[in-house]
């Protein structure tokens, strides 16, 4: 599957440079593209020139709401991000109409965080632009939720994110969800290191998006993961993940294929690298509530056959019994055996239903605020109506 990737905001440009590393890779490695353009959008000057991979021109770097914010950013607010957006919409139109290889990809990735301004208020608007105008390609919107400690010392942070999911879940084909903080747990040491955070969220696109594109026999799978497959399970809310298993270099080559042991070695290594990419999803969620799920198995051509699938098959389908599954196999591995999975079509994710509860406690406070102000204001006018003025 190939894909036009456009990340808006700080977060939203710095995964989408991602992305385009992902696609230099795919080219250096496999020799297959998987994001013929990549753009990123922002109304901050510096964040777009810290860019790496994404060609610097203006086309694909693309300024927006200069007049508004000279270049600043909007300082959290994700209405003006959002009535930026809509203003300069034709700018970033233009940008694609005008990238020479856009008409290869297969569907649009929208990248954004939540919780920020520019990015959270723009990619709905940008999503539901992009939809009427190319209505023959889905649009994805990769979600990426706030850290806890930004939750907990910012409340805009909630209130952002809870306006953000509701728009991007009203407008786009599929909303995938990354939650920053599970990055954090599974390695302290990410903290304070958020480009590697940004790899560890692009990684999991890498297999899922080459698999189709493979055209050397000995990496095209029995059952071939297509941009159609991935297209049919992508709906709603969205969750994806990736586990691996080393396999021992003795394993490799001392077993022979049909040895029984082999084959309990294989579905073990198989079941665990699936309960890694579940445990290890994007964001914590239930399976058994997925109405679409997918999962992808890449090993050396040697450890892959019928067993293992259907076994992994079986596996999945005890998890999410509602699920239709689809699935692919990808021999394209030396040394390990890998797992992806994708859960779709979630009828009710906890983390979404919180934002909603707790923005809508936020609301009247907010008003309740907003009307003290006001009335201090008005307060300080009266108390002050005598006092003569230097500004005659
Ligand atoms: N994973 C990840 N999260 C990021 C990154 N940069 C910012 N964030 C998160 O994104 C949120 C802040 O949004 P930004 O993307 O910085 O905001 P913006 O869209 O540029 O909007 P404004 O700067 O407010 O105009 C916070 O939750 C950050 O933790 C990044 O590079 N990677
Ligand atoms: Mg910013």
């Amino acid at each position: 599957m190939k894909l036009t990737v456009i990340g808006f905001g700080q977060c939203g440009g710095r995964i989408a440079d991602e992305f385009a590393q992902l696609n230099a890779r795919a080219r250096r490695q496999r020799k297959i593209e998987i994001t013929p353009a990549v753009f990123a959008v922002n109304t901050d000057s510096a964040d777009l020139s810290g860019l790496k991979h994404i060609p610097t021109d203006y086309r694909h770097r693309i300024l927006i709401g200069n007049q508004k914010t000279q270049g600043h950013g909007v300082g959290k607010l994700n209405e003006v991000g959002a009535e930026i957006a809509r203003d300069d919409s034709d700018k970033i139109i233009d940008a694609i109409r005008q990238s020479k290889r856009f008409f290869e990809s297969d569907a649009f990735l929208l990248i954004a965080s939540s919780g920020g301004g520019t990015g959270s208020g723009s990619i709905p608007v940008l999503t539901r632009i992009i939809r009427e105008r190319y209505s023959d390609k889905p649009v994805y919107d990769l979600v990426i939720l706030p850290f806890e400690h930004e939750e907990s010392t910012e409340e805009r942070t909630t209130y952002n994110t809870a306006l953000c999911l509701k728009s991007v879940n009203e407008v786009a084909n599929a909303v995938i969800l990354v939650d920053n903080q599970r990055y954090i747990k599974k390695d302290a040491s990410l903290s304070s290191n958020i480009s590697k955070i940004n790899a560890l969220i692009a990684e999991p696109f890498y297999d899922i998006l080459c698999a189709g594109e493979e055209k050397k026999a000995k990496h095209v799978g029995a059952k071939t993961l297509d941009a159609g497959d991935i297209a049919q399970t992508l709906t709603g809310w969205t969750v994806l993940g990736y586990g691996q298993t080393q396999i021992p270099k003795f394993d490799l080559s001392f077993f022979k294929k049909s040895d029984f042991r082999n084959k309990s070695t294989q579905t073990h290594r198989g079941t665990r690298a699936m309960d890694q990419a579940i445990s290890e999803s994007s964001l914590a969620c239930r399976p058994e509530d997925a109405g679409k799920a997918l999962y992808l198995l890449s090993a050396p051509p040697n450890e892959m056959n019928m067993n293992l699938a259907k076994e992994l098959g079986e596996y999945l389908r005890s998890l999410a019994p509602k699920a239709v599954i689809r699935n692919g196999d990808y021999p394209n591995k030396r040394d390990a055996l890998s797992v992806h999975v994708i859960f779709s079509e979630f009828s009710n994710i906890d983390r979404v239903r919180n934002y909603y509860t707790k923005a809508s406690e936020l609301i009247p406070e907010f008003k309740r605020r907003q009307k003290e102000r006001e009335d201090n204001l008005k307060d300080m006018d009266t108390i002050s109506k005598d006092i003569p003025s230097l500004l005659t």
